[in-house]
């Protein structure tokens, strides 16, 4: 079945529905069905007609019996579905009363058997996971999956429920969810153990820090407005899009009272402080048509705003000043750059504006190109315009009141906060800066050297922006260039007003954009030569200062939430801990540069991690406990990991070594991987040497444009970019160092490059989750429109697919999804013989070969017999829903929920 054809299966399927209740009727009025509707149908469970919460229970299973499921749930507001104990969640795009108090009761008091049978919720996975530590004592993890805009973020949110009043919050994101639950639910524990809400009370501990003791779980809810200031941002697939990989781990006493909790960030998408979104080019000829379409004055086009033109067109808000169509060609944004560029502008009183020197929003070249304008044909005029400086359901004033709020929270004082609204207005101020040519004589007057601070200090925070920034800018050259450049006299208050924020000498602030310094290796000693940059280069080190800053300015809030939040770490707690991973999906755009092959590649080791858990290990312990284990298939994703990561010759190791040749192009990289992987089914190497396609497991291939290397030593030089949250700090002074590439090629080969980095960091969180139990959360995105009550079926049934639905349900019904040790199977089981006399039976050689068991049991493992005996005799187990291997017992996911 084709996914187009699927789209149909829902209305062949819901025909059929209503030709049975008619022929039960006794009516006749429903049209026969065509023979391909009914081929369709009879794959289609009878309870997948009538929306099923858990899908483990279809005794026939397609593609199109889980969309139907779905679709039948989804009209009535079902958003949550269950396939065994991975819940798929589908996003409503509307706000559901489902989250309430008496909802979290209901999971809060069921006891195990009843939690599995409440309607599919992710309150109840949450229990499951704060009973698994309470139980279990095992770390838990809540691994949230699904594409941008599917509901992932909202997830996260539910399972931290709060007892607080964040009403504007909620309304805006149910990530919250998970983790606004998990606070409900400390809270709850507290209530009901009182020497532990006395203990709250020390009055020693509460006055060392008020904040560690007594509002974690505040913090742990107000991180989010601080957390999506700074790291999310309008796209076009959603409008509170998160930037960044977030992992989150609360961590609870053993009587389920939470004691801290931190947050790990992965992979901030910093190229979105400069750049976001390109829609179009728009050219002059174009626009004239379009002036002329509209009976405006051709003279408009030179206007130095397209504020004038508004009246004309209608609805279509256009953006402020900076919208300029004056030139030839000019290209415009239909995505934001973070939140909180955008809060400050809007949300400062007039004194804080005065004082971090601010303009409107739309004067900043940083915010001001979220404007989409497209223009296609000269012939065929068709237009829009559309400005996303305002984005509709995010209220930049209140949310950066929250966001400020949040600081007072995690007792970031006066100074601080003024520190940090500096670096964020200069970054701002830095995005106008503009270059003009000099000529190398001039230069060298208005140069003589000076150095350029290598650590800036601003108010309490500490940056190494400039190294950075010098070490961020992607050229590889040795620099010789027959110009150079300055700022130029129309930038010159902007560059003022930079340095005074980020307290710095403007000159040696312009210099450390405008000139370059080349470390040249001759066999003695090693010299630092100042090479001047023409505009262009100065350009892009400018962006890459303001990236720079910003990721430093990120870690830093990252670090103090932590600081914060996470006074317990290490103590004997550390076990009791729940972790929630809410990180991008995949991403395929027409243009992909290594960020995209990095994300993606993220996904592909997580869906790795996923496969290993439910299908592979589940294999190898039936074998290695000596139980037939049935056979299961999968969407294998090994051959794209072996392609990525393989050393000497995987894409990764390839790209790492081209970073530290000398000269080295990106035409060689390509030409290394293309002779390396010519014959590799997922490897492919785009025409003309544009660059190279890996095809991903979920279908989507990530293509690197043949930039890659230039980008993986831009990437491999910021290595805070790729790193986990280490917050900045101050690094020793390194004289002579400073700017020279020498040692900075060295640091760079010592590192092997952020991308090398990036693995690394995901290595270890991979190698953290396998310590955990998991629970696995798939998020799917009913629409593109982002609307409420439609459901297209291509879309999601393509989520589906990509997600390897279909084999999940049917490994979790085929396969022995639970495992017990003989100790905990008869801890949690020893009930049902309590008082019963075990059958006579159960031990002699015919009964054992009726239950599969090679051996004559003895000590724990006949326990484990005899109840599985009782359990069968009582019929509550299949005979054939279990096995014993020779230290577990395996159950069958349907038989777990008995
Ligand atoms: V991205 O990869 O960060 O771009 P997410 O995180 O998967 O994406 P998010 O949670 O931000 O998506 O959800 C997108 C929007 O869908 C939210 O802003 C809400 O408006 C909407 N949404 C998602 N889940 C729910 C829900 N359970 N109830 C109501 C929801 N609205
Ligand atoms: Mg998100």
């Amino acid at each position: 079945m084709t996914v187009d054809s699927c789209t149909g299966f829902g209305e062949a399927a819901t025909i059929r529905a209503h030709q049975t209740a008619a022929s039960a009727r006794g009516g006749s009025s429903v049209r026969v069905l065509r023979q391909e509707e009914v081929s369709r149908i009879q794959e289609c469970d009878v309870l997948a007609l009538e929306g099923a919460p858990d899908m483990v229970k279809f005794a026939k299973l397609s593609e199109a019996t889980l969309l139907h499921n779905l679709r039948v749930r989804y009209a009535r507001d079902d958003i949550y579905t269950r396939a065994g104990s991975i819940l798929i969640s589908v996003n409503p795009f509307k706000r559901l009363s489902i989250y309430t108090p008496e909802r979290m009761a209901q999971c809060k008091d069921a006891d195990a058997k009843a939690l599995q049978d409440l309607e599919p919720h992710v309150y109840a996975l949450a229990e499951a996971a704060f009973r698994g530590i309470l139980v279990e004592q095992r770390q838990q993890s809540i691994l949230i999956s699904g594409e941008s805009g599917a509901g992932k973020t909202e997830a996260v949110k539910a399972c931290l429920q709060a007892r607080l009043s964040v009403s504007h919050l909620v309304a805006r994101a149910s990530a919250l969810r998970c983790m606004q639950y998990l606070v409900a639910r400390s809270n709850e524990a507290i209530a009901t153990d009182p020497a532990r809400a006395n203990d709250r009370h020390r009055s020693g501990a509460c006055q060392a820090n008020p904040l560690l003791d007594e509002y974690v779980e505040e913090c742990i809810v107000q991180a989010n407005p601080l957390l999506e200031a700074i790291g999310n941002a309008k796209t076009v697939r959603n409008g509170n899009s998160s930037r960044f990989g977030k992992w989150v781990e609360v961590q609870f006493d053993a009587s389920g009272f939470i004691t801290a909790s931190r947050v790990t960030s992965y992979l901030l998408e910093k190229s979105r402080v400069t750049e976001h979104g390109m829609v179009r080019t728009a050219t002059l000829p174009s626009m004239q048509v379009l002036i002329t379409t509209l009976g405006s004055s051709p003279t408009l086009v030179r206007s130095p705003s397209m504020q004038v033109l508004t009246p004309t067109l209608d609805r279509h808000v256009l953006p402020g000043p900076t919208a300029v169509l004056s030139q030839d060609e000019r290209t415009y944004h239909d995505e934001r750059t973070y939140h909180v560029l955008y809060q400050l502008c809007r949300g400062c009183s007039r004194e804080q504006s005065t004082k971090l020197k601010l303009l409107p929003a739309a004067d900043f070249h940083y915010l001001g190109d979220s404007a989409a304008l497209k223009v296609s044909g000269v012939d065929d005029v068709e237009w829009w315009a559309a400005s996303c400086m305002q984005v509709s359901g995010v209220d930049d004033v209140e949310w950066w009141a929250a966001s400020c709020k949040a600081m007072d929270v995690f007792a970031i004082d006066d100074e601080g906060q003024l520190a940090l609204q500096s670096v964020l207005a200069a970054v701002l101020h830095i995005g106008n800066l503009t270059f003009e040519a000099m000529k190398l004589a001039q230069h060298a007057c208005a140069h003589h050297g000076a150095l350029s601070p290598q650590v800036l200090h601003i108010g309490n925070l500490t940056f190494e922006a400039m190294k950075l920034a010098q070490q961020d800018d992607g050229s590889a050259d040795d620099g010789s260039t027959d110009d150079g450049s300055a700022v130029s006299g129309a930038a010159k208050p902007r560059l003022d007003d930079a340095a005074e924020l980020l307290g710095l000498d403007a000159t040696a602030f312009e210099e450390a954009m405008t000139v370059k310094s080349v470390g040249k290796f001759p066999v003695v000693q090693f010299t630092v030569v100042q090479v001047p940059q023409p505009p262009a280069k100065a350009t892009a080190t400018r962006d890459a200062l303001a990236r720079a800053l910003y990721g430093q300015l990120f870690l830093w809030i990252i670090g103090r939430i932590n600081a914060t939040m996470d006074s317990d770490a290490g103590t004997a707690d550390a076990k009791r801990t729940i972790g929630m991973l809410d990180i991008f999906g995949f991403e395929s755009f027409k243009k992909n540069s290594l960020e995209q092959l990095l994300i993606n590649f993220a996904n592909e080791r997580l869906q790795a991690h996923f496969n290993e858990y439910i299908f592979r290990l589940e294999a190898a312990e039936c074998e290695a406990e000596g139980v037939a284990c049935p056979r299961l298939t999968f969407a294998d994703n090994s051959a794209v990991m072996t392609l990525m990561t393989s050393k000497p010759t995987g894409v990764f190791s390839l790209m790492n070594e081209e970073v530290l040749v000398p000269n080295a192009s990106d035409a060689q990289l390509l030409q290394k991987l293309t002779q390396q992987h010519r014959g590799h089914s997922e490897f492919k190497a785009m025409k003309q040497g544009d660059g190279f396609v890996v095809a991903h497991y979920a279908g989507p291939a990530s293509s690197c444009s043949s930039s890659a290397p230039a980008e993986c030593r831009y990437s491999a030089s910021s290595s805070h970019r790729a790193a986990p949250d280490t917050a900045p700090r101050r690094l020793p002074t390194r004289p002579n160092s400073r700017r020279a590439a020498g040692p900075m090629a060295l640091e760079t080969a010592l590192e092997l490059g952020g991308t090398a980095l990036a693995l690394c960091s995901l290595d270890a969180l991979v190698h953290m989750l396998k310590d955990t139990t998991p629970h696995f959360v798939r998020c799917v995105k009913p629409n593109k429109e982002l609307v409420a009550d439609k459901l297209d079926g291509a879309n999601v049934m393509r989520q589906l697919l990509e997600m390897g639905m279909v084999s999940v349900v049917r490994a979790r019904k085929q396969g022995f999804a639970h495992r017990y040790t003989f100790e905990r199977f008869t801890a949690r089981y020893a009930y049902l013989i309590k008082g019963r006399e075990a059958p006579d039976a159960v031990c002699t050689p015919a009964y054992l070969e009726h239950l599969k068991v090679a051996t004559p049991p003895a000590g724990e493992r006949r326990d484990c017999v005899t109840i599985l005996a009782m359990m069968v005799a009582d019929e509550v187990l299949a005979p054939d829903g279990w096995a014993v291997g020779t230290g577990k017992v395996f159950l069958k996911e349907e038989q777990q929920q008995q």
